[in-house]
């Protein structure tokens, strides 16, 4: 019998699936359901339900089980041996949360097959919608726990990372505050992750060290959760959370519900789920500290895997746990492809390869031309008032500000890095704009470190299925070696290393000074 191993992603968009051959070290089978598509009568407009308030982002958590029963019968139907499954494991959009009353824990014990499962679920959430990641409508409660916890840097060293609007603490607080008398009925709070891991479980399942890490609620070094978050976010709080532990550890079997409906092994172990960004190191196959990745997409985000938990004293950077122990890094800079793409526009440039063409006429430093490219809010640094800074750089000049964006956005990522005390020894790049060389050499030079190009499709899914693979060896009692798990799932492209000049690095050593010191300048205009 072969080794199957199942990952699910909960996305914002869509639920996918990845099935893995652990012995022929292959993907034999992946899925994607659009939930716009799929599920049109929950109203959602990518993912997210339409809101009057700009900043509130909620989705419905009926339209994720129902997407798993979708998933499911897809699987059945596209003749997935769901009955050789030995484990499965998940990740999910990470942040958002779940309200579930009283009634909850009773229906997922006794999930009826002969029902769908919104139909098991009547009844059981003491709030119908659940904020998401991209909800940005607690800045006040965020403002209230940072005080109680003693500031920013004092919250980023108790839970990973500052309070931040999305982050599942500062809502539960606008919950309570909000709505106390639902907060009242509220028996157990839920991340995406563990709702569906508990549907799979047939029981609440706990929260992992990665997701729990994006909550401003878990005491980072000790993976407990922190009584002084608890108290500065609502009351009874610990009495709604259910326990936190590592990801991919065996919940249980599969319930019941699943092996009479779709013919998964009654055997099959439902472990625990993690959030996307930490299934995606796994996915990516970044297991040792050091190993960094770098996605170039509508945001760039700089992540990595970090032996020691080392926060950020600014608040701007992120430390969650991860799946493959210690710890991981996350910096999102929102003005990522968006800001390449305006630059693009604005000098009329019609591709890409027109862009890196015109980078080639410049030459590193860029003649000492700074651009900070905040077209958007920014995250890192903290930018609420979008604007294009210019220094010692002329406007007109199409080829000089070319080069200022891309140097601008990874000397940024090289500043902003540097509280993680990691070196990378090696920076795999991934996402749509890293097919552009020209980039990618200025990532090599500005950062002094090689760089290659990683394409996994469904990064995420693909980490949660090896996640399960790694937690059914454990409970085999194996010492399975990270290494070993993601062999041959993770490889980088062929050739497509890219080392750094070192004329060009030393020139970026310098001008990494003058990038800082412009920056301060415009973050001191902007006031
Ligand atoms: C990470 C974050 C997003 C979501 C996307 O902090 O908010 O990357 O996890 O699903």
């Amino acid at each position: 019998m072969a080794k199957l191993f199942l990952g699910l992603d909960s996305s914002t968009q869509s639920l996918s699936a990845v099935v893995i051959d652990a012995d022929r070290r292959k993907v034999i089978y992946e899925k994607s359901l659009n939930f716009d598509q799929t599920l049109p009568r929950y109203g959602t407009e990518n993912g997210v339900l339409p809101n009057r308030d700009p900043l509130a982002k909620h989705s419905p958590p009926l339209m994720w089980a129902e997407a798993l029963d979708r998933l499911f019968a897809q699987m059945k139907k596209d003749k997935v041996p769901l009955g050789e499954i030995l484990a499965m494991s998940g990740s999910g959009q990470q942040h958002g949360s779940i309200y579930l009353n009283g009634r909850a824990a009773g229906a997922l014990a006794k999930l009826n097959p002969q029902k769908s499962l919104v139909e098991n679920l009547q009844g059981i959430f003491s709030r119908s919608t659940s904020p998401i990641w991209m909800d940005s409508s607690t800045a006040a409660e965020c403002a209230e726990i940072r005080k109680q916890l003693g500031g920013i840097k004092a919250t980023a060293k108790a839970t990973g990372s500052d309070a931040f609007e999305r982050f599942t603490g500062p809502q539960i607080r606008k919950f309570y505050q909000t709505e106390p008398k639902a907060y009242g009925q509220t028996a157990s709070i839920a991340l995406v992750s563990s709702f569906m891991a508990s549907l799979l479980a047939g029981k609440i399942a706990p929260i992992d060290f990665g997701d729990g890490a994006g909550m401003n609620l878990m005491d980072i070094r000790k993976k407990t959760w922190h009584p002084g978050a608890l108290k500065a976010t609502a009351p009874d709080l610990k009495k709604k959370l259910p326990p936190l532990a590592a990801s991919g550890k065996v919940i249980g079997k599969v319930s019941a519900y699943f092996v009479r409906k779709f013919g998964l092994n009654p055997e099959a172990l439902a472990t625990v789920w993690t959030g996307d960004n930490p299934a995606s190191v796994i996915g990516l196959g970044l297991i040792q500290p050091g190993q960094v990745a770098i996605s170039l997409g509508t945001s760039d985000t700089y992540f990595g895997s970090m032996k020691k938990c080392q926060t950020d004293a600014h608040g701007e950077g992120h430390v969650f746990g991860s799946p493959a122990g210690g710890y991981m890094t996350l910096i999102c800079f929102k003005n990522g492809s968006l800001a390449r793409e305006r630059i693009r526009e604005h000098y009329g440039l019609k591709d890409w390869a027109a862009f890196g063409k015109l980078l080639a006429q410049t030459k590193p430093g860029n003649g000492g031309g700074i651009l900070l490219p905040w077209f958007d809010a920014e995250i890192v640094p903290r930018v609420n008032r979008p604007g294009v800074h210019r220094f010692y750089l002329d406007e007109k000049d199409a080829a000089a500000n070319g080069r200022a964006i891309i140097e601008a956005q990874m000397m940024s990522m090289r500043l902003h890095s540097k509280w993680m005390q990691v070196a990378p020894e090696k920076i795999l790049a991934t996402g749509g704009a890293s097919n552009n060389p020209q980039l990618l050499q200025v990532m090599a030079d500005v950062m002094n470190c090689r760089v290659e190009r990683i394409e996994v499709s469904k990064s995420a899914a693909l980490g949660a299925a090896l996640q399960a693979a790694h937690g059914w060896l454990v409970q085999a009692g194996k010492k399975p070696k990270w290494e070993k798990i993601v062999a041959g799932f993770t490889n980088p492209i062929p050739n497509s290393e890219i080392r750094p000049n070192l004329k060009a690095a030393k020139i970026y050593d310098k001008l990494i000074g003058k990038y800082a010191a412009c920056e301060r300048k415009a973050l001191k205009q902007i006031g």
